[in-house]
């Protein structure tokens, strides 16, 4: 097994990832050291400058990923600010935001940033279409999950393995784990 270290406040990342990659034969070990989160518009930059920093700062190989959910009718909010949208407003101001909304398209991104010291960071994205529910729903998952809805059924109503097979998460760690078994591929983005 191929071990990597995944640079993370949140625990629930690090479950969903082990659970994605175990059968492809990497196992990830979290790591809470951190790293500065830029107040940049593109997930793509966040990750990539996290990755850089957290490989320095531990001197081995580390991955990021920074996700962000991107409504339609809110011109993409809270998108890279997701985090700090979720602490403050949660998901009831949000359901709040979109009362009366009737376009509730959303897309759910996320980017894996991988870097070895000394290298520049490697970026592999993926992303899910869904909609935003009418309600919270379910108390499976994480964050956003009883809100973000896929075929719907919002991820919070999901088990983890059904998340795990169509999430965001999943098709970057996917694309993720095809580069790792051959770094050789020059188009992995
Ligand atoms: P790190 O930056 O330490 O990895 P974080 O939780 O702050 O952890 P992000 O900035 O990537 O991670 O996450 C943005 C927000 O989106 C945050 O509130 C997460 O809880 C939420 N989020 C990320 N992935 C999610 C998922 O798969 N389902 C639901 N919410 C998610």
């Amino acid at each position: 097994m191929r071990k990597i270290i995944f640079v993370t406040g949140n625990s629930h990342k690090v479950k969903e990832a082990g659970d994605i990659l175990s059968p492809l034969g990497i196992t990830v070990e979290q790591n809470n050291c951190g790293y500065p989160e830029l107040q940049e518009d593109e997930l793509e930059k966040i990750a990539a400058y996290g990755a850089e920093y957290a490989a320095k700062k531990l001197g081995s190989e580390v991955m990021v990923d920074d996700s962000g959910m991107f409504i339609n009718s809110l011109c993409g909010f809270p998108g890279p600010y997701s985090a700090y949208v979720f602490d403050t407003l949660g998901n009831e101001r949000i359901l709040k935001l979109m009362e009366g909304e009737r376009d509730r398209k959303a897309v759910f991104r996320c980017v894996i940033g991988y870097c070895r010291p000394g290298e520049k960071a490697r970026l592999f994205a993926g992303e899910v279409e869904g909609e935003i529910s009418h309600e919270s729903r379910g108390n499976e998952g994480f964050g956003y999950d009883p809100i973000f809805a896929v075929g719907g059924r919002t991820f919070g109503e999901m088990g983890e393995d059904e998340k795990n097979r169509l999430s965001h998460r999943y098709r970057a760690l996917l694309k993720f784990s095809g580069w790792l078994k051959n770094p050789g591929l020059k188009s992995t983005y």
